[in-house]
């Protein structure tokens, strides 16, 4: 075949995402970007559009994209309003730190500065979102700066928005090689190092603490083996960030779960008790609260420098790689005896999962969100991925979801945006096509994209949705509560997602009592294996989980007290511990102190 010598601008950006290896470009057409669904077509047996229902959940797709696989999402829409729709997902993207191109649409070069129909300056609006943000001026560019921005996306991990007046796309231009794309790009990063002296210094600093506690993050990246070694030779425990959940065993006995409002009893007690705090590569956004409780030592390891003091005054830190430190930790560091602490801390989070078992056992009344999750852990295959939405769910998924090795999830951790669970689980399901994949939500924040039901059965994708359809922002309602003031603009009008489901062509069930609550998901796996989108929607009661973000510590003479936080007793009234946890029917948990004395933690 004779080589073209030309080639559409249009055509030719197309190409260069393919060289990229980007298979699904998410969006929704509009006149001002006509030319890039031209080139969608045009190369449409090598790269997929993907049409969504609204700009913002093909934003939060490409970022559902870049968290489940670590590469560039991409996602395009049209000048004006499409650009604005944009603005949500890209800030998920820039807030988690993945890499995401967005391509926005602009009125012909012939039109622009006349303030036409839908034209305004649209560089101005990303420029906080974007790292990257550039007007094509010429269809020669084109290719390149779409390259450039993958690059910068890549080396930004983060968002890059390249904005083209329509006609660029249309114009033939010389079909030379334009992509950058090397093999070279495949390969890791050379990473940061501790050294021999950083690391001794950090175990003389361990050795004199006496309640040392390990804060990780996403940045623990697959070492969890190793911090589980460290964790138990030095008798350290560790509490997680979200985006550590799945990370580090759930089933590690040393694992006391996420901190904060999303957490679990163990972690936040632990967490507040510690004369020490250790982060690794933890990227916490409670900082400003949970680091403040009380006195402690600092040390951060971190392999991004600008993160260093992002939580609390630094003590120590270690610029570095966290396997490349846990390696020589491990090397450098000798085995410690039994610690009280440990044993204290691991205990009080044995209870912990033993409450929450005894939660999610319920078989018989009205249906509670533990159950849902007791299902869902039951059906879910050992490399399935959950998306999970914005609300409770996210408090519950950290506390209920038992994960296992090659299962994933994805969340909008810090900007946390309602509306991630369907856009989030539909790129994982065109990501990988055989993994089973869930979108856990809300009624609030499903009914925020709950349109693109209709993309899931224009695709056949076959995500489990799991709506928790309790008839408020609950999530909202639980702060209201704490506050002195009555509920008001929580409440959601039931809707029937059931019947919604099954008008977008989607399978709906529909469960109120805990006794169907198995059949409904053995249909909804049924459905699911038959490779169809399905939807549970679960009408839960409006109960309230356990808010172990307000038992506090403080130390009184020679031992540790817990008591109920001065707002939360501001809001309902006067409570012992006691009574507090029988609010929550959790009679059966104790508080940390009396761990702390059972095994004789020295103050
Ligand atoms: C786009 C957006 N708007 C508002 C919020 C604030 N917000 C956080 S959680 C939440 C309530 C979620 O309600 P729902 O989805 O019904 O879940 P529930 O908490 O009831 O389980 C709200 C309004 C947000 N995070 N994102
Ligand atoms: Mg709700």
């Amino acid at each position: 075949m004779q080589k073209q010598q030309t080639v559409e601008a249009g055509v030719a950006m197309m190409k260069v995402l393919e060289s990229w290896g980007v298979k699904h470009v998410y969006g929704y057409p509009g006149g001002s970007i006509s030319s890039t669904l031209h080139g969608l077509e045009v190369e449409q047996e090598n790269i997929k559009y993907v049409q969504v229902r609204h700009e913002q959940v093909g934003a939060l797709a490409a970022a559902g994209h870049a968290k489940a696989t670590g590469e560039i999402g991409v996602a395009f829409g049209s000048a004006g309003p499409g650009a604005v729709n944009l603005l949500n997902g890209l800030y998920d993207a820039k807030e988690d730190n993945v890499p995401v191109l967005a391509i926005v649409g602009q009125v012909p070069r012939s039109n622009v500065n006349y303030d036409y129909f839908q034209e305004f300056p649209e560089v101005p609006m990303f420029t906080d979102v974007a790292d990257y943000n550039r007007v094509v001026l010429t269809p020669e560019s084109l290719p390149y700066v779409i390259d450039k921005a993958i690059r910068e996306a890549y080396k930004n991990n983060g968002v890059s928005v390249v904005v083209i007046p329509n006609d660029i796309g249309f114009e033939e231009i010389e079909d030379v090689p334009f992509s950058s794309a090397q093999l070279t790009d495949q390969k890791a990063a050379p990473q940061p190092e501790a050294t021999d002296e950083e690391v001794n210094h950090l175990l003389d600093m361990i050795k004199k603490a006496k309640r040392p506690v390990f804060h990780v993050g996403s940045g623990i990246k697959d070492n969890q083996d190793k911090l589980q070694e460290l964790s138990e030779k030095l008798q350290i425990p560790v509490v997680i960030t979200g985006l550590a959940k799945g990370k580090v065993d759930d089933h590690f006995a040393g694992n006391m779960g996420t901190s904060n409002r999303a957490a679990s009893k163990a972690a936040d007690e632990v967490f507040g008790s510690a004369d020490l705090v250790i982060a690794l590569g933890a990227n916490f956004p409670f900082a400003n609260l949970v680091y403040r409780t009380h006195d402690f030592t600092f040390v951060q390891i971190d392999n991004d420098r600008s993160k260093f003091g992002r939580h609390h005054y630094l003590n120590y830190s270690i610029w570095s790689d966290s396997g490349k430190f846990l390696d020589k930790a491990l090397k450098l560091s000798e085995k410690q005896p039994e610690s009280p602490f440990y044993k204290a801390a691991v205990e009080d989070m044995k209870d912990w999962r033993a409450y929450l078992e005894s939660l999610m056992n319920k078989t018989e009344g009205a249906l509670e969100y533990e159950q849902i999750y007791r299902e869902i852990n039951r059906i879910a295959e050992p490399d399935a991925l959950f998306s999970v939405d914005v609300g409770d769910n996210i408090i519950n998924s950290f506390r209920f979801l038992d994960m296992k090795r090659g299962q994933q999830m994805t969340i909008s951790a810090l900007f946390a945006t309602m509306g991630w669970g369907l856009p989030g689980a539909m790129a994982a399901q065109f990501a990988y096509p055989k993994r089973q994949v869930f979108n856990i939500a809300g009624d609030g924040a499903f009914s925020m994209v709950m349109q693109d039901l209709l993309t899931l059965n224009k695709y056949n994708l076959p995500v489990i949705n799991i709506i928790t359809s309790n008839q408020y922002l609950s999530f909202i309602k639980s702060e209201q509560d704490d506050l002195t003031m009555n509920n008001f603009g929580i409440d959601l009008k039931d809707a029937k997602f059931k019947d919604i489901a099954e008008a977008m062509g989607v399978h709906g069930i529909e469960v109120n009592d805990a006794k169907d609550l198995r059949a409904a998901f053995d249909e909804a796996l049924e459905t699911s294996k038959a490779g169809k989108p399905v939807l549970i929607d679960a009408n839960i009661t409006g109960k309230r989980g356990i808010p172990v973000e307000e038992l506090q510590l403080k130390i009184e003479g020679d031992h540790f007290v817990e008591y109920i936080s001065d707002g939360y007793q501001q809001a309902h009234g006067k409570r012992s511990i006691e009574e507090f946890f029988e609010e929550y029917d959790a009679s059966e948990l104790k508080p940390f102190p009396y761990y702390l004395e059972k095994y004789g933690v020295e103050l």
